[in-house]
């Protein structure tokens, strides 16, 4: 054997230990440094209050539940959800309402909402031990924001994420505008499912050396999940969408789930034209395949090409892509026979590919604070695999530690062999150059996705008080350590993580 393949073979071996001790491991426990027995200031509680005023108030009732849930194709798993369907209840509001969520747990573990993208108080951000206690079985929370920028957000639990997400704690939310654009609008949530097995720390040798071999980044949750889910349902089950020849509509994506989709549009159907709720730059946006990364939401207008049917699906290419595939049908041939072929496409946009409208940044600017974020993958001793950053897992992490005003430069570098989708709460920023090289249309967001071997600066500017998760989207990594906290100088979270308390 020559020593590349030795080298394979070991790091196989090391993942399949990592594998076993990930099931095994145990949660963190203790106090962080980011409570107030080690900080001084005054209470994330205190900053950031938002009235409703003369504002519209919209009021939801969520109520976490557990539910049979089918996904087609003969599959039933045992969902955790928000109101009893995957997705949770879909959130519609517009700009400039308030916004208030009555959050009921009927489940039998601890649970909260994260309200992903969008810039709210940091008491209203859902991550348990950092800005609330995890809400208990039986008990209530309420979340109150304002719904000042629209776009297009989904809203998840931030309570052992890596399994609670999985399960079907997600849902929609969009800010529509007051004025919308389109006057068809839908909604739809990307997600992978394990349903052979509920255990999903259930790695196998097998998955383990194909997705190795095949070095696309994902081959610790390719083997994981068996079945992909649009709105909760799986192939023939996916609920088709009835467009006419010429029509156009505004579809929203959001992936759910750890793994990055593909989806092929007809030919010439489809342009780009939001990455993360931030409208995308003029003309630029015409594509035919979209990427979707772990965490992130894309926006795009479709028209429909012709009177017969055509299909918007994931590249066929990948394991278990016919289960992700949305028919369109014109209303009167509904019931005819579906065109399943799914057209040829490379011409690929993520969610760099367009530059975003509004800048946060005209210039490249002069940062206050710069914080090198090495991502990485790594083995511990008696604690199995982890997902580092600076070679530390949360929360040892070190903080991002800001005063408020601050320029924040954080350079974001992939030393490790797997995908990476860093998010951050309570900010946006600005991705600035990719590899060294500048974008000449720079993109502002909240999550980027670092494959191995790259390297991005983002900016931001810190303008929201509190204590704030930069973290990886893949729940698994995040679980296991690939999180850190951008700390403000001047207050503490009187929260205290681990325990009941999983923020990751
Ligand atoms: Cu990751």
């Amino acid at each position: 054997m020559n020593r590349k393949v030795v080298g394979s073979i070991l790091i196989v071996i090391l993942l399949a230990i990592g594998g076993w001790l990930f099931i095994n491991s145990p949660f963190y426990n203790g106090s962080s440094q980011y409570n107030g027995s080690s900080q001084n200031g005054i209470s994330i509680l205190e900053v950031g209050a938002q009235e409703a005023g003369d504002r519209p108030v919209k009021t939801f009732d969520l109520t976490a539940q557990e539910t049979k849930w089918e996904l087609g194709d003969g599959k039933k798993v045992n969902a955790w959800t928000y109101n009893g369907t995957v997705p949770g209840e879909a959130l519609r509001v517009t700009e400039g309402d308030f916004v208030r969520v009555h959050l009921k747990n009927e489940l039998g573990v601890p649970v909260t909402i994260h309200w992903h993208g969008v810039i709210l108080p940091n008491r209203m951000d859902g991550v348990p031990g950092l800005t609330q206690d995890a809400v208990e079985p039986g008990e209530s929370f309420t979340y109150e924001f304002i719904a000042n920028d629209p776009g297009t957000y989904w809203y998840h639990s931030h309570q052992h994420s890596a399994e609670q997400v999985d399960r079907g704690l997600y849902g929609s939310l969009v800010i529509e505008e007051k004025e919308p654009e389109y006057d068809r609008d839908e909604f739809f949530i990307l997600d992978e499912w394990a349903t052979r097995s509920r255990d999903q720390g259930a790695f196998n040798m097998g998955g383990m050396m194909r997705g190795h071999m095949s070095g696309d980044g994902e081959m610790d949750t390719k083997q994981l999940y068996d079945t992909f889910t649009v709105n909760g349902k799986a192939g023939d089950a996916i609920e088709t969408l009835v467009m006419e020849e010429g029509e156009t509509a505004r579809l929203r994506f959001v992936n759910a789930g750890y793994q990055q989709h593909q989806l092929v549009f007809p030919e010439g159907s489809m342009k780009v034209i939001a990455n993360d709720a931030e409208e995308i730059n003029g003309e630029q946006g015409s594509s035919q395949v979209l990427e979707i990364a772990p965490g992130e939401r894309i926006d795009v207008a479709y028209t429909k090409q012709g009177k017969e049917s055509e299909v918007i699906a994931e590249n066929p290419g990948v394991e278990h892509s016919e289960d992700m595939r949305i028919p369109v049908v014109s209303e009167n041939s509904a019931d005819s026979k579906i065109n399943w072929t799914v057209s040829s496409g490379s011409d690929i946009a993520d969610g760099t590919t367009y530059g975003s409208e509004e800048l946060l940044f005209e210039e490249t600017p002069d940062p206050d604070v710069t914080y090198d974020m090495d991502v990485s993958m790594g083995m511990n001793m008696g604690e199995g695999m982890s997902f580092q950053i600076n070679g530390e897992t949360f929360p040892n992490t070190s903080p991002i530690k800001v005063e408020e005003g601050d320029i924040v430069k954080v350079n974001i570098t992939n030393s490790g062999m797997m995908n990476h989708p860093m998010h951050l709460h309570g900010h946006r920023f600005q991705v600035a150059s990719k590899n060294g090289k500048e974008y000449d249309y720079p993109i502002v967001k909240d999550l980027i996705h670092v494959r191995p071997g790259e390297e991005y600066v983002v900016y931001f500017e810190a303008n929201n008080i509190g204590e704030w998760l930069f973290h990886c989207h893949d729940n698994n990594h995040a679980e296991l350590g690939m999180i850190t906290v951008v700390d403000y100088q001047g207050v503490y979270s009187p929260f205290e993580i681990g325990g009941e308390n999983q923020p990751e």
